[in-house]
């Protein structure tokens, strides 16, 4: 299979509690290379246009107001099945659900404060990387 890109975030409770370094630590290990990276502070409107497919979800509101509670950092991650491999190294959604050694099992706070995103499929990456990332911007 050819190189991919999959888009991740790493969320508000991560970066509030300086672990920004520890979780690229196992995005690396796992083989997967950051080729963007930024911290940003999300807008409301780009949490809500983000998780746009999530708005009749119970969690919703609740969801955006954490997105928007402390930075993020935006990282577009490259390598061999890159979007299968990174949801693997992220962990199920619920972190009591999360495999060891996965990123949720080590750093998630709960369901909702779940310390990373990553795209689902290939379609999602590329809509998700170019929310927040011009071409230049990647570095491969
Ligand atoms: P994932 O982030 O694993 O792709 P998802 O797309 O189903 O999971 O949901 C997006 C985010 O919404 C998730 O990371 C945290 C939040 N969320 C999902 N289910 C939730 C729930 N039952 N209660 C609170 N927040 C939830
Ligand atoms: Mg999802």
């Amino acid at each position: 299979m050819a190189l991919e890109r999959t888009f991740s975030i790493i969320k508000p409770d991560a970066t509030e509690r300086n672990l920004t370094g520890a979780v690229n630590a196992v995005i690396e290990a796992a083989g997967l290379r950051i080729v963007a990276q930024k911290r940003i502070r999300m807008t409301r409107q780009q949490a809500e246009t983000f998780y746009a497919v999530h708005k009749e979800r119970p969690f919703f509101g609740e969801l955006v107001d954490f997105m928007i509670s402390a930075p993020v950092v935006v990282q577009v991650l490259e390598g061999e099945n890159a979007i299968a491999k990174y949801r693997e190294v992220m962990g199920a959604t619920n972190p009591a659900n999360a495999a060891e050694g996965t990123i949720r099992k080590q750093f998630a706070k709960s369901v909702g404060e779940n310390s990373v995103h990553g795209s689902d499929a290939a379609e999602t990456a590329a809509v998700e990387i170019a929310q927040f990332f011009s071409g230049n911007e990647i570095v491969g």
